[in-house]
Order: structure tokens, then sequence, then C-alpha cells
């Protein structure tokens, strides 16, 4: 039995940060990172039966063409998508008057839709990228037994074309679902490796007033290549997502709209109207999946 410091519920009977009950939420769930962009992507839907936030944490469930789904905001980084995994795992995974798990697992459907800079040139502004790998540089899933759903080749190479300092932590790779993978791909959908950070500026290599570790890491991320694959972006949620669902047993997907060009230093002209694209390519795709 799970004690109640370890999975605590609202009086409500809702899981603790998230404030949800296990009838809220749909099977396939979209995250995106802002709780502004929830209502964003359920104002494309037909009906909406179901609201609430919590800090960040905004969720809304309703129906879009026939698809009953969820928008959950996750807020930024991947300390929160621990939070937000392990609650929405519970509510389908584990029996909340038992307080144990439940014996037959259901399997999440997990769609990111983010903003994200870009560390290629040819990769544009308003472009939209999918993460076949997440390459997490921030730590959190290193808490659990990860071996068994990382790449360790990815991550070693990684190591060894960065002379990535270990004093940092090790970075992980996780491979997105090729289920989902199937289903949002098209020929114009830029795909390769996702980098997570644990931070915004000096983790993704900002220099403000502060000296960082290794000012010349973006360049060769640029340049990084894993069997065909290169780093494509940077942003803060996509390894974590992939990390946690890969061992919860979800499927998981990460789509980011492209409003930073990092390597030539530009920023999208209209990075709303980017994102609104992202989000019609993504619920369309869903609709006939
Ligand atoms: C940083 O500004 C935030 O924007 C990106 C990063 O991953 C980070 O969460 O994604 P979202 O727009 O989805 O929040």
């Amino acid at each position: 039995m799970i004690q109640s410091s370890e999975l605590i519920l609202n009086p409500d009977g809702s899981v603790y940060h998230l404030n949800l009950r296990p009838e809220n939420i749909a099977h396939d769930i979209i995250f995106v990172g802002d709780q502004d962009r929830v209502e964003k992507i359920t104002a494309h839907f037909d009906s909406i039966e179901f609201t609430t936030q919590k800090r960040e944490f905004k969720t809304q469930t309703g129906i879009y063409k026939n698809k009953r789904m969820s928008v959950v905001s996750t807020g930024i980084g991947p300390d929160n998508i621990d939070i937000v995994l392990n609650e929405l795992d519970a509510l389908v995974n584990i029996d909340f008057d038992t307080r144990t798990p439940k014996e037959q697992l259901t399997s999440l459907n997990i769609i990111r839709i983010g903003t994200s800079g870009s560390l290629q040139p040819d990769i544009s502004t308003d472009s939209f990228v999918m993460s076949k790998y997440g390459l997490g540089l921030d730590n959190m899933l290193r808490s659990y037994r990860i071996d068994e759903v990382t790449d360790t080749a990815l991550e070693e190479a990684f190591l060894h074309h960065t002379h990535w300092d270990i004093r940092k932590g090790k970075p992980y790779a996780v491979k997105c679902s090729e289920k989902l993978e199937k289903i949002i791909e098209s020929g114009h959908i830029y795909k390769g490796i996702t980098a997570t950070a644990g931070g915004f500026y000096g983790p993704q290599g900002r220099v403000l007033r502060l000296p960082i570790q290794d000012m010349d890491l973006n360049s060769k991320m640029d340049n990084f290549n894993f069997n065909g694959n290169r780093i494509t972006n940077l942003e803060m949620e996509t390894a974590a997502i992939y990390g946690l669902s890969a061992l919860l047993g979800h499927h998981a997907l990460s789509l980011n709209a492209i409003i930073a060009n990092r390597a030539l230093g530009t920023f999208s002209a209209d990075p709303y109207a980017a994102v609104n694209n992202l989000i019609e390519y993504t619920l369309n795709k869903l609709a006939i999946g």
C-alpha cells in the first residue's frame, strides 16, 4: 500500500498538484508548457467537459472530432515533468481506494506541443521539429532506474563528442514512441534529437553576466551526429517526458514550433502564429490517426 505521504490526494480525491480525479482525463493527452496555451488548443474542440487549474498545471478535457482528449500545461522544466507524469500515471494505474498499483496497465498517448530554439541554421524559425530522441542534460531522470529505456550508444557518442564534464551529471537519451511518430510525421516536419536542458540561461549556453562552464557546448552540439540524427533543437521538457513515459509504459512524442534560431541569432516575427500552425497540424493528424 502506498502511504498518504507518498501519493498525496486532496480532500475531494484528486491528485495533489494536478487537482485531477481519474474520470477527469482522457487517454490522449496533449502537453503544453504555457498554461495560456491550453485554451489555444481547446478553442478548436467541439465541446469541453472539464476544466481545472492549480499553480501552473491547467487541464481541460473535451472532444475534438469525436476524440476525447485532455490538454495539460506542465509549466517549465524537467522537475515539473516529474510531477505531471507521475500524477497522470497514478490516475490511470493506481487504485486510489486501495492505494495499490492496478494489475492491468493503462497506456496514455502523450504529445507535447512546445516552443523551442533551433541549433541548425537550415531549421528556420516557424518550422516544426519532431523529436526522434530526447537527450536529457538535466539529471532529473537519473533518480530512477533508467538503463532499460536509455540509448547508451547515443549517450556515449555525445559524451565523447562534446568532452562533457561529468560533474554536470551524465546525459541520458530516450527514443520517442514509434506508434505516435507514424501518426504525426509528414514530409515537411524536421526530425532529430532534441536536447533538454535543466535551465534556460546557463544550461542552454546563454551568457548574460555569468560565465558558463563550456562556452563551446552549443557549437559542439550543432555538429553532433548519431546514425544520421543531428541535434535539431534545445528546450526544457522532451527528454524527461520520453524517459518517464517509457519507464511507466506510456507512448510519448514531442513536437516543437521553432521560435528562435540559436545558430543565426534570430527570433520569429510571429511566434504565436507558429504555435497556432503547429496546434492545427497536430490536431488534424490526431483526429485521423
Ligand atoms: C522556456 O521559455 C520554455 O519554453 C519552452 C521551453 O521548453 C521552456 O518550457 O517550451 P514551452 O513553450 O512549451 O514552455
